[in-house]
């Protein structure tokens, strides 16, 4: 009975392999007794509207990013144009030069363009209300990378998801670093510690969080910030204020946070102008690990860094895949992030990617 059983199902899968077979063999002389203009119309159809599909199907992203303030947002505009072009999407890149009006303008004419999706970094945190209603109006998702946004209605539903960095935790770890180093800085024996910090642009995302988690981590400690000034994240106005310190303040400068790697730069220049030894008369602590950092950590001349990776590109090339497949993305992704001091830095350089 088992046997039988087998041997009939055996067969009818025969059978319908071989009605299969009949059926695909039945439509080739149908084929061929077409005309030959006609068959001719049919084979260019397919080609036409494959490349038409591939066209259609090129991702357009526009991207309005900051400008190029500093090493770190060269690195990032790299890792994005990079990551784009290896994915095949078409990029407009838009550099606002630090202005959040030109942002604005960069992205109203995505939006004429119809682009598929818009990346915005955004310079400052508020004030993208209007242009980011035109962007949901327009149905163009937009994705934030690197700093953050608040509207003025405390909602986020006006990015689809923000491929950032977690500016808080950087200032925080960056603090508890310089709070249990103290004997290795120098400061075991002083009862007050002067902390002269150079922010980053006024409202943005990077600076205050970087200032309020400072402030948080240091309450009630004896580091005291006694001056507190932007420079922008350059590397020229980190060492134009450092300047203007050093002719009312010198002397009493024990340690200066730096919000970017570049204004530490630029203070650096600054304390050897007039004659002090950077990281050692004056200790410095910043914020980014670029490249320029690790130099000068390994010169001496800067104590310690905590990181925050520019190389977001990929992340966002993979975000976009995923939302243009339909999938679901978490509202915010940060980047992996270290702190690395002085006496670390010879060992690492050779593998930093930025
Ligand atoms: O730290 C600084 C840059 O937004 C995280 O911007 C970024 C900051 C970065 O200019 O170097």
């Amino acid at each position: 009975m088992k046997m039988f059983s087998k041997l009939t199902s055996l067969a009818v899968a025969l059978t319908m392999t071989l009605s299969l077979a009949a059926c695909g063999g039945a439509a080739k002389p149908a084929e061929t007794a077409k005309p030959a203009e006609e068959k001719k119309a049919e084979a260019a159809a397919p080609a036409e509207q494959k490349k038409e599909d591939k066209a259609g199907k090129k991702i357009v992203v526009g991207f309005a990013q900051i400008g190029a303030e500093s090493e770190w947002r060269t690195a990032n505009t790299k890792s994005i144009k990079e990551a784009c072009e290896k994915a095949g999407f078409e990029l407009k890149f838009s550099d606002a030069q630090q202005k959040q009006e030109n942002q604005i303008k960069a992205i109203r004419s995505f939006i004429a363009q119809k682009v598929d999706y818009i990346a915005l970094a955004p310079v400052v945190e508020t004030g993208w209300d209007t242009v980011l209603k035109e962007v949901a109006d327009a149905k163009i998702p937009l994705i934030l990378v690197d700093r953050s946004v608040k509207t003025s209605d405390g909602k986020d539903d006006l990015w689809v998801t923000r491929v950032g960095e977690n500016f808080y935790q950087e200032g925080v770890d960056l603090a508890t670093w310089v709070k249990t180093n103290e004997e290795k800085l120098g400061f075991k024996d002083k009862a007050a510690v002067n902390v002269y910090q150079l922010e980053g642009t006024v409202g943005s995302g990077a600076a205050v969080d970087r200032g309020k988690a400072w402030a948080d981590t240091m309450k009630d400690s004896k580091f005291k910030t006694v001056k507190s000034q932007t420079g922008d994240f350059t590397r020229a106005k980190g060492q134009e204020v450092m300047e203007s310190w050093l002719k009312s303040d010198k002397g009493k400068i024990d340690l200066v946070y730096a919000h970017n790697d570049d204004m530490a730069l630029g203070a650096i220049s600054a304390i050897e102008a007039a004659g002090l030894k950077p990281g050692v008369d004056i200790k410095i602590v910043s914020v980014d690990g670029v490249k320029g950092a690790f130099e000068a950590m390994i010169a001496g001349k800067l104590n310690c860094v905590a990181e925050c990776s520019p190389l977001t590109g990929p992340k966002l090339v993979e975000t976009i895949n995923d939302l243009a497949a339909g999938k679901q993305v978490p509202k915010l992704t940060y980047a992996k992030e270290g702190v690395f001091p002085a006496d670390k830095a010879a060992e690492v350089l050779p593998s930093r990617q930025y």
